[in-house]
């Protein structure tokens, strides 16, 4: 519209345009979901990039309604960690049309187009559960009824984990996945879950494969309840790598868990910008991870970042 006063930028201190980035976060259901959004707003404030945030309350609607109201604001980049992996496009289209860049964070998208997204940042889940399997066959010698916490249906974290672990058991006859539900990545979740494992298993668990911290954590508590030893009577491997995993193995209770680094700030932002500055951005940014059990937790568990 012509002669409408438009709203002044505002000039970052090296004299640039202030950048305004939406942030579309999943919502709260683990220490390693609240630290990664401290990472992504902290580096914002950093940057003095203006950060517009949303918690979807792990909804995905919510996130493709905040992510219109973003594109609407007429935002310069998007940054988005989606709760699932497929029902993207339209609103990815439509990001595209106003040429606003989507980065990814931690969770990928099923899409026909990749050009719907600039990149992702994150790690890679099916290594994490072949990591995980690869250490459950080295603590069990090859035999053990298991039972799997899976994270958020749907979620390429979920899919990508138990892919990865599956091809690694599948090699070992005597490695019994017995039962296999949904925890929903929430330590809540994942004890009411545990609770009914136990209750129900006609066979010895030996062993629980976690897809995240959280709900190992909740299975911890189940299985004290039930009167049993976690760590020995039950041995737990679980992922993230979160300051609780790192207290439950100094514990005894937890035995392993695979690092799955929340910490995605930094890199996240280096993309948006390189992204507003119409340089080319890699498909994938794969940030690293490590293996960490009891053996280790005391002496690193003083130097851990979340
Ligand atoms: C992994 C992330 C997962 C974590 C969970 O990148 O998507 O979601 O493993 C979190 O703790 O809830």
């Amino acid at each position: 519209m012509f002669g409408c006063s438009e709203e002044p930028a505002i000039k970052g201190k090296d004299g640039k345009k202030q950048l305004i980035v939406g942030f579309s976060q999943i919502g709260a259901e683990s220490s390693w979901r609240t630290a990664e959004t401290e990472s992504i707003r902290s580096e914002a404030k950093a940057r003095n990039i203006e950060l517009k945030f949303s918690d979807a309350q792990q909804k995905q609607e919510n996130q493709i309604k905040a992510l219109n109201a973003f594109i609407a604001q007429g935002v310069d980049a998007i940054i988005l960690a989606p709760v699932v992996e497929t029902g993207w496009e339209p609103v990815l289209r439509n990001a595209k049309k106003r040429n606003i860049p989507v980065i990814l964070v931690d969770r990928g998208v099923k899409v026909s187009d990749e050009s719907l997204y600039t990149t992702l940042v994150g790690t890679d889940f099916v290594l994490e559960g072949r990591l995980a399997a690869e250490w459950v066959v080295e603590k069990t010698g090859g035999k053990a009824n298991i039972v799997e916490l899976e994270g958020t249906p749907g979620s390429s974290a979920a899919i990508d984990r138990q892919k990865g672990f599956s091809e690694i058991i599948a090699k070992h006859p005597n490695l019994k996945v017995i039962q296999s539900q949904t925890g929903e990545f929430t330590r809540a979740k994942g004890k009411e879950v545990m609770e009914a494992f136990l209750k129900s298993s006609t066979n010895k668990i030996d062993l629980v494969f976690a897809h995240n911290d959280d709900m190992a954590l909740g299975a911890i508590q189940a299985i004290e309840e039930a009167g049993q030893k976690p760590g020995e009577d039950i041995i737990i491997i679980s992922i993230d790598g979160v300051k609780g995993a790192f207290e439950a193995m100094v514990a005894g209770k937890l035995n392993c868990t695979v690092e799955c680094n929340p910490l995605l700030g930094p890199v996240a932002f280096d993309a948006v910008e390189r992204a507003v500055a119409g340089e080319t951005v890699e498909k994938r940014i794969m940030i690293e991870d490590k293996v960490f059990d009891q053996s280790v937790a005391k002496e690193l568990i003083g130097g851990r970042k979340y």
